[in-house]
């Protein structure tokens, strides 16, 4: 069986990798509808070679729709995803409109495939920094039983969008020829610095980004394991890196862990410390997978662990998740 897929956001950083990956999985596709705000209907995108014209993203639009990928921000997806469910597509939605709702499964294939099983029409795509943690971390729970989580994110300005790649692009040309430097995207230029502002700051102190971790961890996984995240926009185009700690329940030796990590889905362990191999951020662009290394054992509390993951933070952060859920209700007949 093929299916029309609408991608919702076809024009951004994340429309443009979902509809390239759904390419490079030959995903089951009968028709590709490409939806944006309606001032780029019109504009062509291009799918296995072919120009496809791109429509309004309004309601009327999905009638015709088997599944629906919503990368277009929380405030479209608030009205839109439910009227897309309405109109008979299964939408996969990636903002972070309908993450913590109890009735909208919050899935990382890897870690959670099961809540699949009852889904409404809507599923949730979790944030990318909370992905790539989790596909590294889920082995370790099943073995080990996590019960604390530390986490400092090195964030892409990917995450941000198209216009914070081109605003990194212009710092770095003007600071090359001297010109003064303009910030529009961030509060403070990005090029060469480190803003540890990623979203809102809220009441506690942190931001929503961090809180996200936290949330979404709790919601995927575990609701009992405690989460203490930082998260921080560094100049790189694309590829999260995050160096996480845990505390686990059950002791465990090292050589355990990286055989534990080796054999899990979703992950590569890159870690040999003589060559100098580590996960980079260079090296995850464009891949699938969740790179490990740095596996170390943390010698301050009993049962910590030091890790430094990378992951690709518009595909397996974004893009190949949700493409990979689709995949998921296909091969289990939940569409
Ligand atoms: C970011 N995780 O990196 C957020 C949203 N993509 O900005």
């Amino acid at each position: 069986q093929k299916y029309t897929i609408a991608v919702v956001g076809a024009m951004g950083a994340v429309g443009r990798e979902m509809l390239k990956t759904l390419e490079q999985r030959n995903f089951p596709v009968k028709k590709i509808k490409p939806l944006d705000i309606p001032s780029n209907a019109g504009k062509k995108i291009t799918f296995q070679e072919e120009p496809i014209a791109v429509e309004a993203a309004v309601s009327g639009a999905f009638k015709d729709v088997d599944i629906a990928l919503f990368s277009a921000g929380a405030d479209a997806s608030k009205v839109l995803a439910p009227t897309a469910v309405t109109e008979g597509a299964v939408v996969i939605d990636n903002s972070s409109a309908w993450r913590m709702d109890e009735n909208v499964p919050l899935v990382i294939p890897e870690v959670n495939p099961e809540d699949l099983s009852w889904h409404k029409g809507l599923i949730a795509n979790p944030n990318c920094s909370t992905i790539q943690m989790l596909v590294a971390l889920k082995p370790l729970h099943d073995r080990y039983n996590i019960k604390r989580i530390v986490v400092s994110t090195y964030q892409a300005v990917s995450g941000t969008g198209q216009k914070a790649i081109v605003e990194l692009n212009q710092q770095v040309q003007d600071y090359v020829t001297g010109q003064p430097i303009k910030s529009n995207v961030y509060p403070y230029q990005i090029a060469f610095n480190a803003l540890p502002h990623i979203d809102v700051f809220l009441e506690n102190g942190y931001s929503k980004e961090e809180m996200k971790m936290v949330f979404e961890t709790k919601k995927i996984m575990d609701k009992n394991i405690s989460v203490s995240a930082t998260t921080v926009r560094i100049p790189v185009f694309r590829s999260h890196s995050e160096s996480i700690n845990i505390e686990t329940e059950k002791p465990f030796k090292i050589d355990e862990v990286v055989t534990t990590l080796n054999e899990a889905p979703g992950i590569i362990v890159v870690d040999n410390l003589t060559a100098a191999n580590y996960p980079l951020a260079i090296d995850a662009e464009g891949k699938d997978e969740v790179f490990v290394g740095r596996i170390r054992r943390d010698f301050s509390i009993d049962n910590g662990l030091n890790l430094w993951v990378v992951a690709d933070n518009l595909r397996k952060g974004a893009a190949l998740n949700a493409i990979q859920i689709a995949e998921t209700l296909v091969q289990k007949a939940l569409i």
